[in-house]
């Protein structure tokens, strides 16, 4: 009984904290691209409650292409609720993330590798 409780805390617990990111099919595909001179586009628009397939390609090193470091290209974070991250895009790569837009407002996304040095920073609004 116990036992079954606590599956129960942990599974809500990764309901409440995980469910932005998806695996579902995606509405809508988003495509980005990340640099020195920022993202692009810097200014995205989407409907509540859809999948947004984002795709994030780096067009330069970032911060770096040292890959036996632990941080190096670029990355896509958006600010929470969302709090989904994409870290480490080399140069010429592409990295994808599915989320469920379920919270409505304005909300930032940014590198933070690099956004202290460059311009990477953009907003999402979700209507
Ligand atoms: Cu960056």
């Amino acid at each position: 009984m116990k036992f079954k409780f606590l599956i129960f805390l942990v599974s809500s617990f990764f309901l409440i904290f995980s469910c932005t990111k998806t695996e579902d099919k995606p509405d809508i595909v988003i495509d980005i691209t990340v640099s020195k001179e920022g993202y692009n586009p810097s200014h995205i628009e989407v409907p509540r409650n859809k999948v947004v397939l984002f795709r994030i390609k780096a067009i330069d090193e970032g911060i770096g292409d040292d890959y036996t470091q632990k941080y190096y290209g670029h990355c896509f974070y958006i600010v929470p609720p969302y709090d989904v991250m994409v870290e480490n895009i080399k140069k010429g790569e592409t990295k994808s993330v599915k989320v469920r837009m379920i919270y409505p407002g304005r909300y930032i996304f940014t590198c933070p590798y690099c956004s202290g040095f460059f311009p990477t920073k953009g907003e999402i609004v979700i209507k």
